[in-house]
């Protein structure tokens, strides 16, 4: 019979001075082993190997008594030797089936893996777990093979989802208390989960080893604050078109909008220069209160105030990206949602950097940008003239699914922007249609519909895609009424008739009046 092994809190240790510093390994794993780790790897590639088999001996002899498993990295000889439960070997080391000779039928063998191919071979050969990596670059092991994101866990996990259903799965790599919900949310497959997760120094190289595994180990089991039920199904399933279906969300949206009256919440814009003062009228129209800080020292205290968060790159700088990260931990830890506006992600080298820099940093809730944006987030080069959306070659349908394909893999909410604009969940896709032209003649439109989908997360955690909905059809249908306006002659007029219609709308919505909701299409 197949012994249970708890892979949550998976320890691998490290003897370098860099990470275990002068301290005593034994010492630090029996601390690790009280805070609640569930099974240790030892990895040593410095010393020799009768210190190796000396310390594995003592490392067992802690492991036994907390009853966790102790495997070997690379050295089966070592683990003959001290008679320990298994061991886990890469890509380079003895092939799975020779160690499974020698080791037997019960032995725990691990391998390491970073590519579809290397995990179902490793699965077929019989392996009882994969160490997927490596999830993020870490300081930790320099020489690792590719970078594969959760994206790339994903797509492992679901590779080996029949195949290796009975594989047990841990990921590696750049894993501390500030990205491991994250990690656990974004590589999760519905046919294929994740056991645990693989950690070095974020534990060994911890002040307080107990507290840390204590501390890793909680998060491990709890989802993370912006989990939700709405938008975690487990189908790609097609766009929205059931009348009935559509006319419930548009209800639920008009909830959203009326529920900011009572609330009145914080958005706080981490944003250009170009459009702070717009930004923040757009806040105040409809009914949230604006506060526009850019020091991301600032975040943790804000984040408490039950808020969101708007990162909008539009000028970005060097400063700018220590602070937007700073601020994106800071909420993603409070539970405060984050809408990203990769602005321009397309322009330059340093902002398609800077994306994939905060990509790694976090987890947004709404990506919001034009094509090129969401083509460049998504990971498609689009080389874009200025931050506007250059000219569309792709279709309809093509748009949609990268859209949807893009928030199943963040499982998060993507809105792209356009003459029509589309959302997804990954689960639920819509289009819509309403806005006006006058939109794309003024500075900053897209930017404050960030700010307007930050106001209305924070009053629908619930349900991220009911809130972006809401926000866009709040925005784009007062944007029609104000080109409506006898008084509107052009761009310049446009700009605070639509501040004064968002205020109308947002007021409306106040005393119950959906009436406004009519021209949503
Ligand atoms: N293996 P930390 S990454 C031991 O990608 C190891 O296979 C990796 O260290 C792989 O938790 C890694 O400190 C080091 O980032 C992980
Ligand atoms: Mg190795």
């Amino acid at each position: 019979m197949a012994r249970a092994v708890d892979y949550s809190l998976y320890l691998v240790t490290d003897s370098t001075p860099a990470i275990l510093g002068d301290r005593d390994l034994v010492q630090v794993v029996e601390a690790a082993l009280e805070g609640g780790v569930t099974i240790v790897q030892y990895r040593d590639k410095l010393s020799d190997t009768a210190v190796l088999v000396s310390t594995a001996k003592r490392l067992h002899a802690v492991t036994k008594k907390h009853n966790v498993p102790l495997l070997i990295n690379d050295r089966i000889d070592v683990a003959l030797a001290v008679g320990c439960e298994g061991v886990h070997i890469g890509q380079d080391d003895l092939d799975l089936p020779s160690a499974r000779r020698l080791l037997g039928k019960d032995a725990i063998i691990g391998v390491t893996v970073s590519s579809i191919d290397e995990a179902q071979t490793a699965c077929k050969d019989g392996a009882d777990y994969l160490g997927i990596g490596t999830l993020f670059a870490t300081a930790t092991k320099t020489n690792t093979k590719d970078v594969i994101g959760t994206a790339g866990t994903r797509q492992i996990l679901e590779a080996i989802s029949t195949a290796g259903k009975n594989v047990r799965t841990v990921c590696i790599g750049g894993i501390n208390a500030s990205t491991v919900q994250r990690v656990i949310f974004q590589s999760f497959h519905p046919s294929k989960s994740l056991d645990g997760v693989a950690i070095v120094s974020a534990i060994i190289a911890a002040q307080d080893p107990a507290q840390a595994s204590k501390d890793l180990l909680k998060l491990v089991k709890t989802p993370p604050p912006f989990f939700t039920e709405a938008g975690s199904a487990d189908s790609r399933s097609s766009d929205i078109k059931d009348a009935e279906k559509l006319s419930k969300l548009v209800k639920a949206a008009a909830e959203v909008v009326q529920r900011v009256g009572e609330k009145t919440p914080l958005s706080h814009n981490m944003t250009n220069l170009v459009v702070q003062n717009f930004a923040a009228n757009v806040a105040l129209a409809v009914g949230g209160s604006p506060i526009m800080a850019n020091y991301g020292e600032e975040a943790a205290d804000l984040a408490k105030l039950g808020g969101s968060l708007v990162i909008n790159m539009g000028t970005v700088t060097p400063d700018g990206l220590t602070n937007y990260t700073k601020a994106l931990k800071a909420y993603n830890l409070a539970g405060g949602s984050v809408v990203f506006d990769p602005v321009g992600g397309g322009a330059t080298s340093v902002r398609r950097n800077a994306i994939k820099t905060l990509m790694a940093a976090g987890y947004f809730d709404v990506i919001k940008g034009n094509e090129g944006e969401i083509s460049t987030v998504s990971g498609t080069m689009v080389q874009q003239r200025g931050v506007d959306s250059g000219p569309s070659t792709s279709t309809f349908t093509e748009k949609a699914t990268l859209v949807r394909d893009l928030a199943l893999r963040e499982r998060n909410v993507v809105v792209m922007t356009g003459a029509t604009d589309i959302i997804s969940d990954g689960s639920r896709t819509l289009a819509v249609k309403n806005g006006h032209e006058l939109l794309g003649r003024i500075t900053g439109s897209g930017c404050v519909l960030g700010t307007t989908i930050s106001i209305m997360l924070a009053v629908s955690k619930e349900d991220k895609l009911v809130a972006t909905l809401a926000a866009l059809l709040h925005y784009e249908i007062a944007a029609e009424i104000a080109a409506a306006r006898s008084d509107v002659r052009g761009p310049g007029t446009f700009v605070p008739a639509l501040i004064d219609e968002l205020y109308n709308i947002h007021k409306a919505a106040e005393a119950n009046d959906s009436s406004w909701l009519e021209r949503a299409k």
